[in-house]
């Protein structure tokens, strides 16, 4: 979960011209709406995991044709929550519930019962890319553990681009991903009592072809010692010592596919645009 300034961040990030998941998302989302609530009869139930700003939700929910449906959102962070709420509310008249939790607990909590319509499930922005695989499977699996057969997964996933387009998506000229990385180690300072020097350390963003993943790093600029006190730990960074502070994970289509598979979602829809897919998965 980001702190308020690494959410500031990566609302600024989602802007930026050489990122484009964010923007593409929401133009699949527009303009395919429609097709994909024709595709799933009898929808009662929207959740949204990981609710965001809920600009996402705001845009593809304009397409749902009943208004007999409810909205969950689910959401570790109370400000997501407040802030999906109020976009939700503003654009349409539907019931909200709001599950402040983890994925794994708000989906648990959501029990429609036997006569309800359709589940759809909604995991957008790439968010599945920062598991990593194995993390990915078990995130799929547990979704599907949760939802019933006929119910539905809408998954925006990040395809594989080139490189040099990628490391531009992760190292932009403006340093705002710089930022988003390094203040990890702020949030660190504040949160666990470290005396990380910012200063001294690097944004660095790697594309690991063969593991299909944008590495971002934090590269000590020197050798030095730091200490984050709450931890009770002490650690030397050698000159150019690097901290592996995220991975995400881009797909080839057949991937996409054949992960859902795996875990009993049979794709009934799949929409792509400038290396980005919106896949509509049925549970079997
Ligand atoms: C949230 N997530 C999908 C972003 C991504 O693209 O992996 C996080 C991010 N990190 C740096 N830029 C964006």
């Amino acid at each position: 979960m980001y702190d308020e300034l690494g959410s500031s961040l990566f609302e600024a990030i989602c802007r930026l011209p050489w990122y484009p998941i964010t923007r593409t998302e929401q133009h699949l989302l527009h303009v395919h709406r429609r097709t994909i609530f024709d595709r799933l009869a009898a929808i009662s139930t929207v959740v949204e995991l990981g609710a965001g700003s809920g600009e996402k939700l705001v845009t593809l929910i304009a397409g749902l044709a009943s208004r007999d449906v409810t909205i969950h959102l689910v959401d570790v962070s109370a400000a997501a929550l407040d802030k999906a709420t109020d976009a939700v509310a503003a654009c349409c008249a539907l019931p909200i519930v709001t599950h402040q939790a983890t994925y794994e607990v708000g989906l648990s909590e959501i029990r429609p019962s036997v006569s309800d319509g359709r589940t759809l499930v909604v995991f957008l922005g790439s968010n599945i890319g920062n598991f990593d695989p194995p993390g990915a499977d078990a995130f799929l699996g547990g979704i599907r553990a949760s939802v019933r057969p006929g119910d539905a997964l809408l998954l925006g996933a990040d395809l594989v681009r080139p490189g040099a387009e990628l490391l531009l998506a992760y190292d932009d000229p403006l340093g705002v991903t710089a930022a988003f990385n390094r203040n990890l180690l702020v949030r660190v300072n504040r949160e666990l009592c470290g005396d990380f020097d910012v200063n001294r350390f690097a944004h660095r963003a790697i594309w690991n072809a063969q593991e299909s993943r944008v590495e971002m790093h934090l590269v000590s600029l020197e050798q030095q010692r730091v200490r984050v006190q709450a931890s009770g730990v002490d650690i030397t960074f050698d000159v150019n010592e690097p901290i592996w502070t995220e991975s995400s994970y881009k797909y080839r289509i057949e991937d996409l596919g054949a992960m859902l598979e795996r875990r009993e979602f049979r794709v009934v829809g799949q929409w792509i645009e400038n290396n980005f897919a919106l896949t509509l998965a049925e549970a079997v």
